[in-house]
């Protein structure tokens, strides 16, 4: 299980919480309420407040079906916001499959680049990750939005995924990217079906991902897997903005099994479950045996914790 940190980041010594602020009228998650950018940088700085970690800036939206936006209007949208975010010392990354658009947000203060693609979207983006010398979120992604849920086809979803992020992996560190600064995510949601338990089953065996020997980033954020688990009887999904208690409950989950960042719409309960996580992981074997470093997220896993077992 590695947490280990990720250079220029924080180091609370818990898994982190990033926020989501999606700067585009139709996220499927909070459905256009932060296009405005004045009210995109309030919302950035609320979340700081209620204790995000890292603020996720993205301009396009990435939900089943969409259309992609062009890059002078993605960058038009994340720019300045990104900027005055970093312009009150907030830790931002940017959320984009675009090389350009990462350099710019990069040059703008952004600390971290997070690509859903994991390189593939745009071939020029691991080689400009490198270059900029930033943390790079490599995604498990099978193709654009607008087609993503026909790729959904697995025959062992955790073995498919695992084998297909160890390969962008390669694939980054072939054009220069520092393996201390790749972080890996199983992209729930993207290119699973929520209906066939890919994303259940992928977060039910975390330890596949954590075992690459990178940071993991887990992003269960009001997915559509939680809107049909909580479905009233008739089948009625709940809504998007109704599952913050299930994300909450991943979160704790995850965070106990070693993920080294969760994403997330409302952050406050987010933030608090880590904290929890992490009380729980301090208080375990590993400590009455021996000091455990604050810092340590490994700690638990060689010493056999109950909650902080890789394996979810
Ligand atoms: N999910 C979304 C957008 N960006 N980034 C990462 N690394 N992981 C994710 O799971 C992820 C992401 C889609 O969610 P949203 O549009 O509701 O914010």
């Amino acid at each position: 299980m590695t947490t280990a940190a990720v250079p220029g980041l924080p180091e609370p010594g818990r898994c982190l919480v990033m926020g989501v602020v999606n700067v585009t009228p139709d996220s499927f998650s909070d459905g256009g309420a932060w296009f405005d950018p004045e009210k995109a940088i309030r919302h950035g700085l609320d979340l700081v407040t209620e204790g995000a970690d890292i603020v996720d800036v993205g301009g396009e939206s990435t939900r089943p079906g969409a259309q992609r936006v062009s890059q002078e209007e993605e960058l038009r949208r994340v720019v300045p916001v990104i900027e005055a975010l970093v312009a009150e010392n907030v830790p931002v990354s940017v959320d984009t499959m675009r090389a350009e658009v990462a350099e710019v947000a990069v040059n703008a203060g952004a600390r971290l680049v997070n690509d859903v693609s994991g390189g593939l979207a745009d071939p020029d983006m691991p080689r400009v990750v490198a270059a900029a010398g930033v943390p790079y979120v490599v995604m498990h992604w099978r193709g654009h939005s607008h087609d993503m849920q026909t790729r959904a086809v697995y025959t062992d979803v955790v073995r498919e995924v695992r084998e297909e992020l160890a390969h962008r992996v390669d694939a980054v560190l072939q054009e220069g990217v520092d393996p201390s600064m790749i972080v890996l995510d199983p992209g729930l949601g993207f290119g699973k079906n929520p209906q066939t338990g890919h994303n259940w089953s992928l977060l039910a065996h975390l330890d596949a991902f954590t075992s690459l020997g990178h940071p993991v980033l887990v992003g269960a954020s009001r997915k559509a897997f939680l809107t049909r688990l909580l479905a009233e009887p008739d089948g009625t999904r709940r809504p998007f903005g109704e599952c913050d208690d299930a994300t909450v409950a991943i979160t704790s989950l995850v965070a106990a099994a070693g993920a080294w960042c969760v994403r997330v719409h409302r952050v406050r309960p987010n933030a608090d479950a880590v904290r929890v996580a992490a009380a729980i992981r301090a208080a375990g074997p590993a400590s009455a045996a021996g000091p455990v470093s604050e810092d340590s997220h490994d700690a638990g896993a060689s010493a056999g914790y109950d909650i902080g077992s890789p394996r979810l």
